[in-house]
């Protein structure tokens, strides 16, 4: 399973409070793979590299592990390779922060064991509390296993001596992939998920019983998928006959299963009965470079989404950079009346606004309107835009002055999408560019709704309250800062729009 892991991955990039945390010193440990004085210097002037949004010092990070909120404090780990900005010899690095957007880096929480269950790799999973115990849970390999890990500080964590805790898939069953576990109580006992699937068949989510997260009984799957016929591929994350990284949990008066598959983020609404789940028909979380998302509870009682951004330039770009992957911004779920999961970045977003720019309404036509007096790497935008008589309608970001880079954000009446249209956003050849699309139907007499986060290479596009699209563009030419309206096929009306300066929470661009 190793070795499809990494042609899979591969097969993607090439494809491709109550600590006072913020005011703390910047402070980087050695065991996390801190970068040296010139790879610091370097990250630091990159203008690829995000200011506000998570990442590690350095080096390579994909899916975000066992995000919690513990004793007023949020958690993150996540997949992360020392070694290097690519994917491999899979560690959890872990950092925590008092508002969800400043971020302290800790030591690495979880390290392979030379000889151990998980001599190749600490694979993504989740953390828990366990009678005030932190607890994380994750899958080792090669093979695939179950592992856990307790700390009494939350800084340094101890595996469990008796490791793995789950030492196979369920006898007689034969699966594509047993890994990325999900727990919650139930009654008095805990309940565990664990991403797997059956070939010919679909993914599936494999459903233990514990009284005491050591002793575990299958119970069955909770849900199984469909493969998709229209794929044919030995890969079976890519046709559909295994899910990665579930995640389970009440929303509303329903529940919501999240699974990765076919590189994008599914979820599913319905009822949660007899311990089965059952599937209705699945939407997105996002249509661009989302992957392996993950939520949280917080102290507030919202339940928070994370997920990994992923690049979309060379290995050799990556690895040449000296860091890959981003965490998303927290993104707030609810659901809607319409049977959407409502989603909306955590209101702790906008403490980094800085300067606004209020920009006048305006009838738009044409393919670059450019919006004059404001640019920036890093700004957040609210648009709404009335699509008028136009058959495509929206934004220019990242624009130089006569629209030569440029990324637009669409609104496509027919067929009902919003697209991400990233053709003209580098002239660099080490990227990959082209259009992402997302069903979004606006009602008749409906407005476009933008909220659009810049920051760096990553774009991240919240429509009207229920559609995501994540993007990475990476501009070669240090003009390209600019901003534009579009509307083609007809004309459009800006009713409003504003824009921020974000504020980095870094001076380096290290994000701690
Ligand atoms: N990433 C992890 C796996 C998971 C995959 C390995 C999803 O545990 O299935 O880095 O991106």
């Amino acid at each position: 399973m190793a070795g499809q892991g990494i042609s899979r991955r591969e097969f993607i990039i090439s494809t491709a409070g109550a600590i006072a945390l913020a005011a703390r010193p910047s402070r980087l440990h050695a065991g996390a793979g801190a970068p040296d004085e010139a790879l610091r210097s370097k990250l630091a002037h990159d203008p690829h590299r995000p200011q506000y949004h998570f990442l590690p010092a350095a080096n390579w990070m994909n899916d975000p592990n066992g995000p919690i909120y513990w004793k007023g404090v949020y958690h993150m780990f996540y997949q992360y390779n020392p070694h290097g900005a690519y994917w491999g010899d899979m560690h959890w690095g872990h950092a925590r922060s008092p508002d969800l957007i400043h971020w302290e880096h800790l030591p690495m929480a979880l390290a392979p064991t030379p000889g151990g269950p998980d001599k190749d790799g600490c694979f993504s999973g989740s953390a828990v509390d366990h009678d005030g115990v932190p607890t994380l849970f994750y899958t080792g390999v090669s093979p695939e296993v179950q592992c856990m890990a307790t700390s009494r500080d939350m800084i340094t964590f101890r595996k469990y001596a008796k490791n793995p805790v789950i030492s196979g898939p369920p006898e007689g069953l034969t699966v594509t992939g047993f890994r990325d576990p999900v727990l919650w109580r139930e009654g008095g006992n805990w309940m565990l998920l664990i991403g797997s699937g059956f070939r010919g068949v679909g993914g599936t989510a494999l459903l233990y019983e514990s009284k005491n997260l050591t002793d575990w009984k299958y119970l069955h799957t909770l849900s199984t998928g469909k493969l998709d016929p229209h794929v044919q591929s030995k890969d079976p994350v890519a046709t559909a006959e295994m899910w990665e990284c579930p995640d389970f949990f009440p929303l509303g008066d329903k529940h919501v299963l999240l699974i990765s598959t076919q590189y994008k983020v599914r979820y599913y609404v319905g009822e949660y009965e007899d311990r089965r789940f059952h599937l209705n028909p699945h939407r997105l979380i996002d249509f661009g470079a989302y992957y392996a998302a993950k939520s949280m509870m917080d102290g507030k009682g919202r339940r928070i989404l994370w997920g990994w951004i992923q690049e979309r330039r060379s290995v050799e770009a990556q690895k040449a950079a000296g860091w890959s992957g981003v965490l998303s911004l927290p993104r707030v779920l609810s659901l809607r009346k319409d049977g959407f999961v409502g989603m909306e970045p955590a209101p702790e977003v906008e403490s980094l606004r800085g300067q606004e720019h209020r920009m006048q309404a305006q009838r738009v036509k044409g393919d670059f309107v450019p919006l004059p007096g404001v640019r920036g790497e890093t700004l957040e935008i609210t648009a709404e835009i009335d699509p008028g008589s136009s058959e495509e309608c929206g934004l220019a970001v990242r624009a130089g002055p006569d629209g030569g880079e440029r990324t637009l954000i669409l609104y496509r009446r027919r067929p009902g999408t919003l697209a991400f249209d990233s053709t003209h956003s580098s002239l660099d050849p080490q990227t990959t560019r082209g259009v992402d699309e997302r069903p979004l139907d606006l009602a008749k007499g409906k407005n476009l709704k933008l909220r659009v986060f810049l920051d760096g290479s990553a774009v991240e596009i919240f429509a009207n309250g229920r559609a995501c699209l994540t993007g990475r563009v990476y501009p070669t030419k240090a003009e390209s800062l600019g901003l534009g309206l579009v509307a083609r096929g007809g004309s459009a009306r800006l009713v409003s729009m504003q824009v921020w300066e974000m504020r980095p929470v870094s001076r380096d661009r290290l994000t701690t």
